[in-house]
Order: C-alpha cells, then sequence, then structure tokens
C-alpha cells in the first residue's frame, strides 16, 4: 500500500502540481477582482495572470495531456521516454498481477560451464519478458522489466559457428510489447525486427554466431533507453573455436544505471524519471541490478585463477572497472577475444559493450570491484570478492585494517 501511495504522490505533484497552482491561482485572483472597484487594478490583475501563464507555457509549450514529464519534447525516431496517464493507469489496475521478487540481483556464479564441444551444433535459447517489483536498496523499490525475472538475464554461452535458435516469451502480467536485440547477431535489429511480443505472445528466430566474442543483449522496443534503463539487458558469450583458456572461477556481473524520482534512498516505489535520463543524471548506479547486489556472492582461494564477464547496460554511462588490489593479467579490451592486453589496472566498457578479464589471487583478503569514477560508488556500483588462503608475505607483508579499502 506504501509503495502504491509513493508511486501516486510523486506522480501527482509531478504532473498535477503546476495544474493545481494554476487553478489556485485563478480563483484567487476571482476573488481579489470581486474585492476591486477599481477597473485599472482589474485589467493589471488579468494582465499579469496572462502575462505569467505566457511565460510559463510559451516556452516550454502546452503539456501533452497528463503525461509525466509534463511538455516534454524528444527528437528520436520513435516515441520518447514519456510516462502517459494511461501507462499510469494501467499499472495501478495491473499492481496485483506483478510477481514481488525478493532478489533482483542475479547470482555472479550463475551461468554455464564451458562448452567441451568442438563442433558447430544448433542450438536452442530461451528467456521471457517480464515486469516485477524489486528493491534496488532497503526500502526502495523500482519497477523492473526484466529477463527471466533477474538483473542481469540469463547467461547465453554458445560457440563460433553455431546455429542458434532463440526464442522469447512475453509474460502475461507484462504491460508492455519487448523484443531483443543480441550484438551477437547479424541481420536486421540483431533479431529485434522478429521478435516484438505483446505480452502473452512469443517468437523465435534464428542465427549463425558467425564472431566470437562476449556481446550484450537487450531490449530494443520503442523508447529503447527507457527499456533497457528498466533492466532489459544480459550476456551471450560466443566461445571461440579453440575455446578460452580453461580457469577456475568464472562470474558475470553487469553494470547498469536507474533513475527515479525524488533522488536517492527515497523510500516506496519509485516513478520513473524519463528528464533525469535524457539528462544522463542516474541517481543508482549498480551491479546485477541493486545496491549490493553482488555481496556474499563471489569466493575464490588463493592460487586460483578466475575471468570476469562484465558488460554495461548502460543507459548512458560508460564504465571504468576495476578490481581494487589486484592487476588483470589479461583484459579482452571491449570483449574481442582475440588479442588481449596484459596487465592492466582499469578497462573501460563503453554503455552496450563488455570486457573479459583474467587474474590469479595471490593474496587472501576483500577486493572490491568498482567503477573507478568513484563517486558512483555511493550510488551502489560497488562488489566484493572474498579470497581465501594462506598470508603470502612474499607478495603482500602488512597489517590489514578492516574498513580502509578493504
Ligand atoms: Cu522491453
Amino acid at each position: 500500500m506504501f509503495q502504491l501511495l509513493s508511486y501516486t504522490w510523486s506522480y501527482f505533484v509531478q504532473v498535477a502540481g503546476l495544474a493545481i497552482a494554476f487553478i489556485f491561482a485563478a480563483v484567487f485572483m476571482y476573488l481579489a477582482l470581486r474585492k476591486s472597484h477599481s477597473l485599472w487594478m482589474r485589467v493589471a490583475l488579468v494582465a499579469g495572470f496572462i502575462g505569467v501563464s505566457m511565460f510559463f507555457y510559451v516556452p516550454n509549450g502546452l503539456p501533452n495531456g497528463f503525461s509525466f514529464p509534463l511538455s516534454m519534447r524528444t527528437y528520436g525516431p520513435a516515441e520518447g521516454p514519456v510516462l502517459p496517464a494511461k501507462n499510469v493507469i494501467d499499472f495501478f489496475t495491473h499492481f496485483n498481477a506483478f510477481e514481488r521478487v525478493a532478489d533482483i540481483a542475479g547470482n555472479p556464479n550463475d551461468l554455464p560451464a564451458p562448452l567441451d564441444r568442438t563442433e558447430p551444433a544448433h542450438v536452442y535459447l530461451e528467456l521471457t519478458a517480464k515486469e516485477v517489483i524489486a528493491e534496488i536498496a532497503p526500502g526502495v523499490y523500482e519497477n523492473y522489466w526484466t529477463f527471466d525475472g533477474k538483473i542481469p538475464g540469463p547467461f547465453f554461452r554458445v560457440r563460433e559457428g553455431d546455429t542458434v535458435t532463440l526464442t522469447l516469451h512475453n509474460d502475461k502480467t507484462s504491460l508492455h510489447h519487448h523484443n531483443i536485440d543480441l550484438h551477437a547477431v547479424t541481420g536486421p535489429g540483431g533479431g529485434a525486427a522478429s521478435t516484438m511480443v505483446a505480452p502473452g505472445e512469443t517468437a523465435s528466430f534464428t542465427f549463425k554466431a558467425m564472431n566470437a566474442g562476449l556481446f550484450v543483449y537487450h531490449c530494443a522496443t520503442s523508447n529503447v533507453a527507457n527499456h533497457m534503463t528498466h533492466g532489459m539487458y544480459g550476456l551471450i558469450l560466443v566461445e571461440p573455436k579453440e575455446s578460452l583458456t580453461k580457469v577456475d572461477k568464472e562470474f558475470y556481473v553487469m553494470q547498469g544505471e536507474f533513475y527515479s524520482r525524488g533522488g536517492m534512498g527515497r523510500k516506496g516505489l519509485q516513478l520513473f524519471d524519463a528528464q533525469a535520463m535524457l539528462d544522463g543524471n542516474p541517481t543508482y548506479i549498480v551491479f546485477n541490478g541493486k545496491t549490493g547486489g553482488l555481496a556474499d556472492h563471489m569466493q575464490m582461494n588463493t592460487g586460483e585463477t578466475a575471468r570476469i564477464y562484465f558488460g554495461n547496460g548502460g543507459v548512458n554511462l560508460v564504465s571504468s572497472f576495476h578490481l581494487i588490489g589486484e592487476i588483470f593479467d589479461r583484459v579482452y579490451p571491449e570483449a574481442s577475444l582475440s588479442s588481449p592486453h596484459a596487465n592492466v589496472q582499469t578497462t573501460l566498457v563503453p554503455a552496450g559493450g563488455a570486457t573479459v578479464v583474467e587474474f590469479k589471487a595471490e593474496v587472501p583478503g576483500n577486493y572490491i570491484l568498482v567503477d573507478h569514477a568513484l563517486s558512483r560508488l555511493d550510488r551502489g556500483a560497488w562488489g566484493v570478492l572474498k579470497v581465501s588462503g594462506p598470508d603470502n608475505k612474499e607478495v603482500f607483508d602488512g597489517i590489514v585494517v578492516p574498513g580502509h579499502g578493504h
């Protein structure tokens, strides 16, 4: 109930606040006119009222009905990210049908094992677009749009040369159409052109995985940025024919941004802020969909090797991916698997792009994953990799004080 109230209040104040002020001013003016016996005073009041109205409406244009934000004009190839009143009413009437997900964060260990095939195959993949309600921070709820109810969506693993048939379902509880664009696909819209599905519908298409690499997939339904920033992204790995080197641990992490009205920490269900998204000013920047989404999930032992598949769902920011206290032995820049860089501290991950990093854990301790644009830490973009094992004084010899970059 509190969730709905907080949402309604945000929408009401944002959309109807101006109308209420306007009506109040008109009533006030009417009362003042009745009291006033001077013709000139009346003329001055009416002129003032019209003047103030023009001052607001002439530069902004008339509002688009009761959509939020009012008076937003956009110039993309399709409709902008505004929230019409009809969508708000639909949202209310469907509110109880949305699944409540206890933990929206995808487990970073949840990815399929390396393929042991040496020949191409026909692979069948399936996923479901689903709109749910979950916490992004304690007491702060988002209406997430997801693939399979988690952020990021499922990690897909195929081999270079495979033929892939992908089936997208749109859950019957969804309010919106959805589709999928996989950056691993060569063809119209990366598959989006063949997979637009209304709630309750299913669509399939087939593609050949011609290029090895780690690729982002995402919903590309208009308004695309709006669908992506609600959480509709994941990664598909096309393993090279000669396969990747064997490592002891693999992790799956994606960065994303959330834009909500009312600022960071405001409790209750959040109202999506399209203006903030267009301005590139996110409220939350997170790994795996929520603040602290990776906490307690990433563990390895000293002496082990690890690989992190890291993607950036965006929609606006470039990530400066870094692991505090560790040097990446190999980085596959922009997730091209052909020629890795050696000995990298921080690597750039573009919006709609990915990277693959590899390292060996030599020293026990807690290692913090960050976007090294470090103010983003406070918006939620961090995770912890816990390394266990005996001290290694040859590599690191010091007293470790908890809470100091650790
Ligand atoms: Cu979508």
